[in-house]
């Protein structure tokens, strides 16, 4: 089976994340077709949006980054420039089209990167987000912490990167990390009507503003010191037996304990 599915009707594309007997976790291979499918609709001209969403009915929107892709032992950054979520999530921004995502079900670590890196959000009810850097014992990377900062209040994000606890489409609305909070019945009629509108104006305004909104929002003044502080500091969490401890716990479906070094 496909590990997304793609199809095109009255200028919309829809990507559908098509794992979910791993609960549509982000391998290398799920996002390596994830990419490919967007690539071919940045080359189809009759798309003029995107929409990304996982099969209707499942409880799992995604569970994030395959974490049996994850370094086991420490030594190597778990989420260095060339990993796959950081791939498609610098993908999808850099995407000519308008990438819309349609969450229903839980949303689990990097996965709730890869919904706000998309344009706009529409969310059921019932679906939740829960970013789980803290509970598995990673060190998120810089560019990635910069993008949650930037999709809401900073008290929020502190929160959710804190507790790692599930969040409620409701509160996230609120907190503005997701533009529509819908109930399930109604998602995928809200999705399409928002991507409808967007197909209908103009795709060449509609790309540049894209970029522009990129290119403003990314630059973020960050002195070479201060990032090789940051990337030091990351090194010694992936180094750390909470690192090791994190990666063994899941793997052994049980509740790590961290001891702080
Ligand atoms: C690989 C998986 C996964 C998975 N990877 O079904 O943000 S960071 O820094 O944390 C970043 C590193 C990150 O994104 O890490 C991943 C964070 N994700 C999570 O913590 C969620 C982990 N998954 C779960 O808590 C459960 O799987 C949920 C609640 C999503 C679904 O539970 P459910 O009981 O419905 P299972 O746990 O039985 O999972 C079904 C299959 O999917 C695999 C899991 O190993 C199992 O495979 P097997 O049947 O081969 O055992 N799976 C689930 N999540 N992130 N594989």
């Amino acid at each position: 089976m496909p590990l997304v599915l793609v199809s095109v009707a009255n200028g919309i594309g829809t990507i559908t994340l098509n794992n979910p007997k791993k609960r549509n976790a982000l391998s290398t291979e799920l996002i390596g077709d994830l990419t490919q499918a967007l690539e071919k609709m940045a080359l189809d001209t009759s798309v003029r949006v995107v929409v990304l969403r996982a099969v209707e009915g499942e409880k799992v929107w995604s569970a994030g980054h395959d974490v049996h892709e994850l370094p086991q032992s420490g030594g190597r950054d778990p989420l260095s420039y060339t990993d796959p979520l950081r791939a498609v999530v610098r993908a999808i921004h850099g995407h000519s089209q308008p990438v819309v995502a349609m969450v229903d079900g839980s949303v689990w670590g990097g996965a709730c990167e890869l919904v706000i890196s998309c344009d706009l959000v529409v969310a059921s009810q019932e679906a939740t987000f829960a970013i789980t850097p803290a509970k598995l014992g990673v060190p998120y990377n810089l560019s990635g912490v910069l993008n949650f900062v930037r999709a809401a209040s900073l008290l929020f994000i502190k929160e959710a990167l804190f507790t790692g606890q599930p969040i409620t489409a409701e509160r996230a609305t609120l907190a503005g990390f997701v533009n529509h909070v819908v109930p399930s019945k109604d998602l995928e009629q809200v999705t399409y009507r928002l991507a409808t509108q967007i197909a209908d104006n103009s795709p060449l305004v509609i790309s540049v503003l894209k970029e522009q909104l990129r290119v403003i929002s990314e630059a973020a003044p960050l002195n070479p010191e201060g990032f090789e502080r940051v990337q030091a500091l990351r090194r010694a969490v992936y180094d750390s037996t909470d690192y090791k401890e994190g990666i063994r716990a899941f793997l052994e479906k049980r509740t790590p304990k961290f001891v702080g070094r």
